[in-house]
């Protein structure tokens, strides 16, 4: 097919790369010029990259970005014919991105929100799972492009639904991961080895694959980013802003959410989520790491 694809970031590099690799036709293009996918050809605006393209893929930070690139200056909108596809793999607002496929629904262009997981690894080895929302029929007619990205699709209802969901499930990874990082640095407080309490964890129903990925890292003390914690963050953000618009109350993520807050004004916005952990270390002046560390 032929693929416009907007925003080189972690996932969205690897994300092209997988489509070219499939043999589709992809023309790029980053806010930041210079980044590069071989195989693919550059364009120069959002605009340019849409001209001739079957479906638009979007991986952008957040709703703003995703914003400018389809409707700001030089934006994608107008490249836009009827029968196109606008595929959004950007984690952004469920109401917004309702808005958005009615704008563009007015020129007979459809919109699939496609936020997925499986963080950096699963964007590099194309086993990315895709959380959907779109019409059964244009999702099907996405599914090449799906295949050579991920390795399953959860179409969760029309569109909206796909992002709705997403903010979800990152709300439990969030919740998860607080409840693994402030467990860790208690016991480590109480003299407990790390390495010991995870391999307990692993034993028994305690056990969650946000622990199975993210505790060798700690244990390493390795916080490079698979996914940011300025992009958890926002994600947060979002599901607090939802759960606003429909009279949600989420009191567990709302303290979550200023954990967050601290650990960004502590500088670690760059690294990835595990490093709220930092804070909580900081707090009960330990350190949780493994052997090996
Ligand atoms: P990254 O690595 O932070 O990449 C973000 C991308 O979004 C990157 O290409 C940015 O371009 C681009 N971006 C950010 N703001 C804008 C605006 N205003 N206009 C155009 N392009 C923009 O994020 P990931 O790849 O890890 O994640 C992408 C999404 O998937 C995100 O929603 C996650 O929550 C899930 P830059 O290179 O900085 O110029």
């Amino acid at each position: 097919m032929r693929v416009a694809f907007v925003g080189l970031g972690i996932m969205g590099h690897a994300m092209a790369t997988n489509l070219v690799k499939a043999g589709h036709e992809v023309t790029v293009w980053n806010r930041t010029p210079g980044k590069l996918v071989e195989g693919a050809g550059v364009a120069p605006s959002p605009a340019a990259a849409a001209q001739g393209a079957e479906v638009v893929w979007l991986c952008v930070s957040d709703t703003d970005a995703v914003e400018s690139v389809i409707f700001g200056a030089d934006g994608a909108e107008a490249s836009l014919t009827e029968g196109m596809i606008i595929a959004d793999s950007s984690t952004i607002s469920p109401s917004a991105t309702v808005k958005f496929a009615e704008r563009v629904g007015t020129r007979g262009v459809t919109w699939v929100d496609a936020p997925m997981t499986g963080s950096k690894i699963g964007a590099r080895d194309g086993t990315l799972v895709f959380i959907v929302g779109g019409s059964e029929a244009t999702v099907d007619r996405l599914k090449p492009l799906f295949a050579a990205m991920g390795k399953k699709i959860f179409r969760m209802g029309d569109t909206g639904k796909g992002q709705a969901t997403k903010l979800a499930m990152n709300l439990q990874i969030a919740l998860i991961f607080e409840g693994f990082a402030e467990a860790l640095t208690l016991a480590t407080k109480l003299g407990v080895d790390p390495q010991q309490l995870l391999s307990l964890i692993e034993a028994t129903m305690v056990r969650s694959g946000v622990v199975d990925y993210k505790g060798p890292f700690i244990l390493q003390r390795d916080f490079t980013p698979n996914f940011p914690l300025r992009l958890m963050h926002k994600d947060i953000r979002l599901t607090l802003e939802a759960a606003k618009e429909a009279r949600v109350k989420l009191p567990a993520l709302e303290t979550v959410e200023e954990i967050y807050e601290m650990a960004s004004e502590e500088g670690n916005r760059d690294l990835d989520y595990a490093a709220t952990l930092m804070l909580l270390e900081k707090w009960a002046g330990v350190q949780v790491k493994g052997k090996a560390a």
